[in-house]
């Protein structure tokens, strides 16, 4: 159900909107789709327009967290473990060997955390609620200690006038549901259902908007494919049907929330990487087509579309364990209307004609991600041209602490280019017609880093990991005036 009359409409008038926006270098760039070549993208540390940006009256600005990634307190009022706390107890997996036990532990500091956000002048908070805090074995007991904490989180938010944006899985299944087979067994779609539904009936008079499944072609390629995530599996086959159970479990999802009394919105959590190719050849062109598969169609199709891209080109053993999953009526339910589609962003995929992943913009310390704002631009106005222009709300963007910053911890300009490049093409789309609402900074605190543990500081306030205090960096400064005045700054 795509909302009829977009938040943008009854705010800033178009014309207004885009008078502000002429100013803008980048009105006319063309949009670069699948299989052009990308346009070379300004580094880091380029000047940008230096121009105004004025966002619609009414823009979501935000800052996005997860349970697991903040909260601590493991152990704490009867939490169920987790597939990642399974996952950090193996030798190896986490590069610096921590895990998510005392993380910031947001879990006893959630009120000091809410008024640093007050503070700051955050206007919406999407954190995520830990499946086994509220049900302990996955499934039947639920624990009302759990449930409490996120009924006071929510409470405390709009006490302080932020919007709540709960994301109900990040991640963090619970270790009994992963004994039963976890994300391969076609149940997990139900339990996951279930789950949702206490949720909703606990929270849904409250929360303003909720998220089902954050990422979950990442759960499916670094949980299931590649192994370099919880539950640490290498097998193509089971991340097939893994991809098709998660999207059926946010079908699910999506209904029981329409049948419950909640009074929000709800959608899904896309992680959209473009895909482009690193030259003119038509190999290259062809491994474009087949990036977009797995990057992106995989999940876009079927949610936006109700049906699935076309398999051949992809991995095989990855396309039979999908097909394999597939029962009648599945995508009527998988293909529910939502109200918003959640676009995180961090990198797009650049190709060869070998069908390799190619480095040609400037690579962040997480080693995976490279700056192209470029690409926000194309993921977000590929949504309104190819699917019917849904509302988008931008629920996750950022990047870790540049190690060639000044070497003063907290003086990250490095994160301010990127957020101000890559919100000058948040404007850039919204200008264009791009029904966009809102954009979340990853994220607030310097967090635990999966694979990576604490080695990547992600976060707008840094964390200091022994003593737990927070002190926000010049970016959390920098973005606290853009959330104030609604608008970029020039510089
Ligand atoms: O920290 C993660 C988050 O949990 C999911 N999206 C990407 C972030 C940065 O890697």
């Amino acid at each position: 159900m795509v909302k009829a009359t977009s938040p943008m409409e009854h705010r800033l008038s178009r014309r207004q909107f885009c008078l502000a926006m002429v100013t803008t270098a980048g009105l006319s760039a063309a949009a670069c789709r699948a299989g052009d070549n990308p346009a070379p993208s300004p580094s880091p540390g380029e000047a940008s327009s230096g121009a105004t940006l004025a966002f619609p009256e009414g823009f979501h600005w935000g800052v996005a967290t997860s349970a697991y990634q903040i909260e601590g307190a493991v152990t704490a009022d009867g939490r169920g473990r987790s597939i990642w706390d399974t996952f950090c107890d193996r030798v190896g997996t986490i590069a610096d060997g921590s895990s998510g036990e005392v993380a910031c532990d947001h879990y006893n500091r959630w009120e000091s955390d809410l008024d640093l956000m007050r503070t700051l002048e955050i206007g919406s908070y999407r954190f995520s609620i830990g499946w086994p805090r509220v049900l302990p074995e996955g499934l039947g007991r639920v624990n009302r200690r759990g449930l409490d904490f996120y009924d006071r989180l929510v409470d405390g938010l709009l006490a302080r006038g932020i919007s709540p944006l709960a994301t109900l899985y990040h991640w963090d299944l619970p270790q009994a549901l992963q004994d039963r087979g976890g994300w391969e067994n076609r149940d997990s779609a139900e339990w996951f259902a279930d789950y949702a539904e206490v949720i909703f009936s606990a929270l849904g008079d409250r929360v303003d908007r909720w998220l089902t499944i954050n990422e979950a072609k990442v759960i499916a390629q670094q949980g299931y494919q590649y192994g370099r995530m919880a539950p640490g599996m290498t097998d193509a086959k089971a991340a097939g049907t893994v991809i098709h159970h998660l999207n059926l479990a946010h079908g699910r999802a999506i209904s029981r929330f329409r049948a419950s009394a909640s009074r929000g919105q709800i959608g899904p959590c896309l992680q959209l990487a473009p895909c482009y190719a690193a030259d003119q050849s038509e190999g290259a062109a062809a491994a474009v087509r087949t990036a977009d598969i797995t990057e992106n169609t995989l999940y876009l199709d079927p949610l936006l579309r109700r049906r699935y891209p076309d398999l051949s080109k992809i991995d095989r053993a990855l396309a039979a364990g999908l097909e394999s999953a597939v029962q009648e009526g599945d995508l009527t339910v998988i293909g529910a209307p939502v109200d918003f589609v959640g676009v995180n962003y961090y990198s797009p995929m650049v190709v060869d004609g070998q069908g390799q992943p190619v480095q040609s913009y400037p690579v962040t310390a997480a080693g995976w991600q490279q700056i192209y704002p470029q690409g926000l631009y194309d993921a977000l106005t590929r949504i309104r041209r190819e699917y019917n222009s849904p509302e988008v709300v931008i629920t996750e963007n950022g990047v870790p602490d540049d190690p060639t910053d000044s070497g003063q911890p907290t003086a990250d300009s490095a994160r301010v280019n990127f957020l101000r490049q890559h919100l000058e093409a948040v404007h850039r789309a919204i200008a264009e017609g791009t029904a966009i609402s809102g954009y979340h900074a990853w994220s607030l605190l310097d967090n635990f880093e999966w694979f990576a543990g604490y080695s990547q500081r992600w976060g707008l306030v840094q964390v200091d990991f022994e003593t737990l205090q927070r002190t926000p960096k010049a970016s959390a400064s920098w973005y606290s005036t853009v959330a104030r005045s609604n608008k970029l700054p020039s510089e």
